[in-house]
Parts: structure tokens; sequence; C-alpha cells
């Protein structure tokens, strides 16, 4: 064990800051052996502060060259400076203090702060990473105008940016180049950035509906040049949809998105200065699949809205954190639904909610979406605080309605424009802006944990009533054993013989004025409730939950011949889809009793008629028969179980059987659709294109699971593929289906056509992570080892290793403990070179109490990896708080 373990902080603690900062300028002298950087902060006292604390400023790895007060260096007695901190018991009312600062970004791994990635000085500051530059009052409520000089030697860095605008560009009698930048909008640190390099740029320009042209500047290096227009694409309708729906003006003259390599996300809102991870802003048909398409889109609007969600109005600290990103999720959900289709985004994202975020609150990390503490503030972002904060904004969105919940927005981003505030300042502004008391729903934010909603009926033929009996609940999570009710806003529909029925709820007015009343939202906001419904003239099935109106798991007793006929007739989409995933995993629960009772599988007929329907159905839209013929996933089904009940192996045994029955049993219109599907146009990541691709491939991958004569197929289309996405399809089927005389020389080939594709290569990296062969993680081991990897580049580590313990659950949890064994090497080696992501890597072990048969074993790496000296905070929450 380590011998101080680091300690926890408390939103309960929090306290204004005692000294606030006007203006900061920066120097960098940026270096190949060191980089200065001079700073001159603007401080005085808070006015709100009283008394003469001393000043504390936080510094990580920091070389103190020299401190000065206004005209006076310091000497060593009059400040004390520690591993993270600089204190200076006695100074002014107000006055400039002079700092400056040796650091070695060529050394920093860790990839916070100032460092390099393929040559180029970058940074991230979020969340406390600028103390990684200079001494600084390192939280989100200290905001300050930057002005920011960067002298560098413009041979090998040409690009020199900060944000803001540029004030001044120079050659020095040295030969070094001298740029000035200032930002006019006062911001906290963790919004500041800087970019020196060697790279090139595609430019574009916007006017905004005020008439102001704005200079887009997308940079990259010179060879990516080629892969810059979709995202610049997705910059200006991200511009202009947020001026059409939240009337949200861009307000500088320029704007700039730079691509790094290593990079431990997908990307940073920096004032004016966006920085991405290549992988989420390149794209290009032979690197890019269709959905990194989709995501390089939603990523550029994300970071481009929070411009105002996130810098015009910041957080006032990190407990708050949701503030930005929920909101901000919310934001970007709604943009890219507007882009293309709103039910398949939706299904999309409460796949991935669903799967992951309702494990992580059902996990020992399990925190509410505005935590109460942390020991790293890195671990705190989460699916919970991003996704799960985004549906409640959904829920605030679906309780005000859009006009409302516009004047809402209005007012919060008019009321608090240019301050650091709560997620109890946005509740209030939607409050006060709709006149709706969210007293209850505030609980959303403060009570961990996934709500349960349990509900059943009874309809009355005398009286033509039906009623809904509803009851919600709450598991207990850590620190939180017992919840109070939530306001759950439960969208609704009763589907008849003939179509869905027009509703009335007992005791509200009937709804003249819309002939659309087939849906209606009912607020749970009780333990118990029961809904009536008049005039219902047959008994109808419940379309519960429409549009996942809530972040809740749903429990009715639906028949199966219920969910047949939700899924192929109801009017909400999202139903339709849900029941689809409901029916395949009643399928699927079933085979694995058959399969533990050392039964043969005996798949329900049933589930391949529902599919033979679905890829009939000529009225959806083939994304939408992709999603419903995807089975629901090894790591849902595993979420499913009971705690410790889950066996991987007997899942994923059951899911590849029922594939393989459903792929036989419907052989014949899989493959007509495979023919019908081929797209002959060249590759366009339109959503008719990829929508098509996408129920094509799944036709493949069900025909190459059911039989290998279709691998045939599958070849044919790996060597005649124009695109990724068609050739990565056929490599999986291949890989995934074939026996190693069918993939290895494909895997070769890839590899060959690819070998300077970084992007690509990683995509090539998960494939072979995803084979579920016994050899898997020998592979992986092996893999590592390949000149074609790098163990200090995040998107690498996750292409492999991430990928093979997240999403190959068969072989990571394989019976010797080997897969677990990996895990912890990789965790233990990245604990110290970049422990964001070592933690990241370390989730899946974490929840090591689902799993039957294996939670010894995950535990015994988890202690091993508990008992190593010098944990980084990171990792060590992680392990501590799951042990
Ligand atoms: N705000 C950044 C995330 C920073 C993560 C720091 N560990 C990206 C985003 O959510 O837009
Ligand atoms: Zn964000």
């Amino acid at each position: 064990m380590r011998e101080a373990n680091p300690g926890a902080i408390y939103l309960k603690d929090y306290s204004a800051p005692a000294f606030l900062i006007n203006r900061t300028e920066l120097h960098f002298e940026l270096g190949e052996e060191e980089t200065l950087v001079h700073a001159r902060l603007h401080l005085l006292r808070s006015p709100e502060h009283a008394g003469q604390a001393p000043l504390e400023l936080q510094g990580q790895n920091l070389e103190l060259v020299s401190v000065g007060v206004d005209f006076d260096e310091l000497s060593p007695d009059q400040y004390r400076v520690d591993e993270d901190s600089l204190v200076i018991d006695k100074v002014p009312e107000q006055f400039v203090l002079k700092t400056t600062t040796r650091i070695r970004p060529q050394d920093n791994t860790s990839l916070e702060g100032l460092y390099k990635s393929s040559g180029m000085f970058c940074t991230q500051c979020e969340a406390e990473g600028f103390r990684k530059i200079t001494y600084y009052l390192d939280r989100p409520d200290v905001m300050a105008v930057f002005t920011v000089t960067i002298t560098a030697d413009p041979a090998r860095y040409p690009v020199l940016l900060s944000n803001g605008n540029l004030l001044d560009d120079k050659i020095l009698a040295d030969g070094r180049r001298e740029v000035l930048w200032h930002d006019p909008f006062p911001k906290p640190c963790y919004l500041f950035a800087l970019v020196a390099g060697d790279l090139q740029y595609v430019e574009d320009t916007f006017t905004t509906m005020s008439g102001r042209e704005v200079s887009l500047n997308l940079y990259v290096e010179e060879k990516d040049l080629p892969k810059c227009d979709h995202a610049m694409d997705s910059l200006k309708r991200s511009m202009r949809w947020d001026e059409e729906v939240y009337g949200r003006m861009y307000d500088l003259d320029i704007f700039n998105i730079v691509a790094v390599d290593d990079f431990n996300m997908g990307a940073m809102e920096n004032k004016s200065l966006n920085i991405f991870n290549t992988s989420c802003v390149l794209c290009h048909p032979d690197t890019t699949t269709d959905a990194g398409y989709q995501r390089v889109e939603a990523i550029v609007a994300h970071e481009y809205f929070h411009n105002w969600s996130g810098n015009r109005v910041t957080c006032r600290d990190w407990f708050q954190l949701s503030l930005k990103e929920g909101f901000t999720v919310f934001r970007d959900a709604e943009f890219s639904s507007d882009m293309g289709s709103r039910t398949v985004k939706r299904v999309e994202d409460v796949s991935v909610l669903r799967t992951a975020q309702f494990a992580e609150d059902a996990g020992p990390m399990a925190h509410p979406v505005r935590p109460e503490s942390y020991i790293e503030i890195n671990n705190f972002y989460t699916l919970t605080v991003y996704e799960k904060g985004a549906e409640v904004v959904r829920m605030i969105h679906t309780l005000l309605g859009p006009e409302l919940f516009r004047a809402g927005s209005d007012l919060y981003f008019r009321r608090h424009d240019g301050q650091a505030v709560t997620c109890e300042d946005f509740v209030r502004a939607m409050e006060d802006a709709s006149g709706c008391d969210l007293g209850q729903f505030r609980r959303w934010y403060s009570q961990a944990g996934t709500p349960e909603l349990r509900v059943f009926d009874e309809y009355d033929e005398d009286a033509r009533t039906y009623t809904l009996h509803v009851s919600q609940s709450c598991p207990a999570t850590p620190g939180q054993a017992s919840k109070e009710p939530f306001v759950i806003p439960l969208a609704v529909g009763l589907l008849g013989d003939a179509g869905n029925l027009r509703l009335q709820v007992a005791g509200e007015e009937p709804d003249y004025e819309t002939d659309d009343n087939t849906h209606r939202v009912l607020v749970v906001d009780q333990a118990e409730q029961s809904f009536v419904f008049t005039d219902v003239g047959e008994h109808p099935i419940p379309s519960l939950l429409r549009g996942f109106s809530a972040p809740v798991k749903l429990d009715y007793p639906y028949s199966r011949g219920q969910l047949c006929e939700l899924m192929s007739r109801d009017d909400d989409g999202f139903v339709r889809w849900d029941s689809a995933q409901s029916l395949a995993r009643r399928v699927i629960e079933e085979v694995q009793q058959q399969l533990a009772a050392g039964q043969a599988a005996r798949v329900d007929v049933l589930l391949a008629q529902a599919c033979e329907r679905l890829l009939g159905d000529s009225s959806l839209e083939p994304a939408m028969v992709a999603e419903m013929l995807t089975l629901p996933s090894e790591n849902y089904l595993a979420e499913q179980a009971k705690e410790g009940e889950a066996d991987v192996e007997l899942i994923s045994r059951a899911r590849a059987a029922v594939k393989a029955a459903v792929g036989e049993a419907c052989a014949g219109l899989f493959l007509q659709r495979y023919e019908e599907l081929a797209i002959t146009e060249p590759y366009a990541a339109s959503g008719e294109q990829i929508g098509q691709r996408a129920l094509r491939n799944l036709c493949l991958d069900y025909l190459a699971c059911a039989n290998s004569d279709y691998l045939a197929l599958a070849r044919d289309q790996f060597g005649a593929a124009d695109n990724i996405t068609d050739r990565l399809a056929a490599l999986r089927a291949l890989a995934f289906y074939g026996a190693e005389s069918d993939w290895s020389k494909p895997l070769q080939r890839f590899l060959e056509d690819w070998r300077g594709e970084t992007l690509a290569i990683n995509q090539w990296f998960t494939v072979q992570a995803l084979m579920s062969d016994s050899g898997a993680v020998e592979r992986v081991r092996e893999l590592m080892q390949h000149p074609a990897f790098d163990p200090r580049n995040p998107n690498k580590v996750r292409a492999l290793v991430g990928a093979f313990c997240a999403q190959n659950p068969r072989q990571f949890h394989r019976e010797d403990g080997a897969g677990y064994r990996l895990l912890g090497e990789v965790v233990e080696s990245l604990n110290h070179s970049n422990p964001q992501l070592a933690s990241r890597m370390l989730t899946p072990l974490t929840r090591w109490r689902r799993y039957r048969g294996r939670a010894e074993l995950m535990r015994a790496e988890l202690e091993r990896l508990a008992a190593l000296p010098d944990l980084s905070p990171d990792v060590y929450e992680l392990v501590s708080k799951s042990l």
C-alpha cells in the first residue's frame, strides 16, 4: 500500500476563491530541451472574502525559476513551494505576481498540461492540467482575460496558436518568431490552449446571423489535408444549427481546430482553439467508418456548442461538470437527430446508456450526475455525468415542452453569461422561465443509481377503463442506502387491434386541439401510482417509456406475442426497437437455460419469423431495420443478470447459437437483401448510404455466422470494397466466423495496404482484439509488440487492449485469468506514464462482483494492483473503491 493515500474532495467543502485574477499574461519560450513559462498574474483579494488568507497557487511537476510580487523579486524565505503548490503568506490587496517556471513538455507522457505529440507542442488543461504549465489558481471559478506570447523556432514551428485574436507576429533579432494572442473573453484556465507545430490548414468562412464573418481553420499534418472536409462541413452546420435552435451566435472572428495524434479523450473545447484527437476529426472513406463519420459530426458539434454551454457560461467547480457536459451532450444529440434519423440516433444512444451507464450505476463507482466527492476529478468524466446528465436535461425538455425549454435556456444564458455557475442555477433558470416546479425533480442530480419502474395493468371492459399501476424504486449505491422517489416522465401509448388508440386520461380535459393524441407523458413522482385511461374500447397493449423518456429500467410482463405486435405496429420507433430487443433477449436467455441444463439449444422460431417480417418491412428505413435486427450485446446481457450471476461463457454461447439459428432460418431473405442493398454509386457518408451499408453488412454477419459457405461473400466484398466500412465488415466476418486460412491473408493484406494510415491500422488492431478464439489473449500480447503499436498512444492502447477488455468478454474473462493479468500489467505500466488512461482501462476489472465463477480471479488482480507502491490517485481511486 502507498504510504499516504490521496484524500477525497467534497462538494460540501466548496468555498469561493480568496483571490481573483483579472488578467493573465503568459509568455512561452518553447524549446527542445526546456520550455520557460513567464506568467504575470494581475491578482486581487476577492471582495467577498474577508481576512488575510495567504495566496496559494497550484503547480505540479514545475521547476520554479523565480517569483516576484509587483517590482520585487521574492527571496526563498518569503514563499513556500512544494510538490503541488506555491504559497505566499504576505501579499497586498491587489498586485502583479510574476513567476517563471521551467517545464519539459517533451517528457510529459501524461498528455495533460503542455506536451508534445508527433513533434508539435499542444495542451490539454481540463480539468486540472494548467497547473502543470505554471503556478495558478487552477479552478474554474477564477476567470481571467488571457494574453499569450509565444516565442519559438519558426523553422520547426511555423504555426503558433493560442486563444482569441492574433495581435502581433514578428521575427526577433535572434531569428526566433514571436506571436501575441489576446482573448477578450474572461475564462478559467482549463480553457487555455497553445499549439506550435509544422501544420497545414484548410480554411473556410461562416457568416453569423448578425453578419460577422468568422474565419474557420482546421490545422492538420500535411498528409491529412484530404481528410478535413467532413469536419469543416460539420462545423458550419453546427454553427447554423445553434443559431436556429438556441439563438446562440459565435462571438469571435476566428475559430480554429487542431488535430493531434496523442490525446486522452475525443476533443477539447478551448476557447476558439479546439484541439481534437485525430480519430475524432479526420475523415476519409479509406480510414473512417460510417460510424466514424457520424462521430466526427457529433464531436465537432459538441465542442462547438460548448462555446456557450461551457465557455460563456462555465462551471463553478468540477462537481458541476454535468452542467456543461450533460447539457452539451443533449445539444449535440439533438443536432445529430436533426441532421439524420431521430429514431436511429435515439436507439444508438439508449443502447450505450443501457449497456454502459447502467453498469456504472450498478458498480462500485456509481455516483450521482452531480457527484458529492472525488479523489481524482479525471475519473468523473463518466457516462453518468455525460450521458445520464444529458438524459436529465432531456427530461426537463420533455416536462417543459420545447418552447418553455427554449425560454429557460435563453434565460440561463442571459442571466449567467460570463459567470461560473452550478447545476442548481441551470434548473432555477428552467423553473423561472417556465413556472414549472422542479423541486422534486432535482433528485436526479443528487441520487445515484438507475430507478426501476414496475408496471402492471387492468382493463375493465364494462367501465371501458384501462389502468396502469406504476411503482418505482432505486437500488442502493455506495453511500446512498435508500432513495426518495424521482420525478419520471413516462411517455406512453396504447396499441389496439387497428393501431394506436386516442388517449384520454381520467381527470384531464380532453385534448380537442391536436389530432395526434395517441401519445401521453405521465408524470410518475410517487413510490406507487395509478393512471386511468377512460373510454378505452378494447384491451390494449401498453407502449411504455416511448422514446426512452427517462433513464430507467422498465418491467412490464409482456408476452412474446405482445412484443411482436409492438415491434411491428407501434407508432413509436423506440418502442419498436426496444420490443425487438426484449424479444431477442428472452429467446437468448431461454437458450442460456437450455445450455446450462446440458440440453441442445432450441431457438424459438418466433424470433426468426419476426426477423423475416422486419427484413421485408419497406416502411422502415434500412438503418432502423439494422438496429432492430442487432441482437443485444454480450455486455448488455451480462448487465441484465443478477449481481454475481453473469455467466459470460453461457451468454456468449447462447447468443451465438441464436444468431446462427436466425441466420440459417432467414438465409434466403438475408441473401436477397444483401444483394439488393449493394451500392453502385461512389462512397458517400449520407444517411441513406450509411443505412444501406449497415443493413447489408448485418445480413453478411448473420449469413457468415450461420454457414461458412457464405464467407465467399465476405471474401468478394473485402476485395471489392471502396471504403473501410465494407472492408472491415468483410474482414470481421472472415475473422470472427472463419478459420485461420480464411482470415490470415486478408489481415495481412489490410496491413500492407493501409500501413501508412494509423487510424485504419487501429481498426486492424481492433478486429484482432475482438476475435473470440481461445488464443485471443496471446494474440493481443503479440500485437502489443508489433511495430505499428505504440503503448504511449492512447488511440492504439484503446484500439487493442481497450477493445479486448471491454468488448471481447468471452476471452477477457478466460477461465484461467489470463485476460485479467494482461489488463493488470497494462494498467501497471500506464500508472506512471499516463494515469488517466490507466484508470480508464481498468474499468472492466472493477465490475468483478457481477461475474459468476470469475469474481475471485478478478479481485485478486485488483488486490495485486492495490499493493503496488506509488499508485496514481487515478488508479488508486478505482482500485480502492471497487475492492
Ligand atoms: N471537456 C472535454 C473533456 C475533458 C476531459 C478531461 N479529462 C471534452 C468534452 O467533453 O467536450
Ligand atoms: Zn463536452
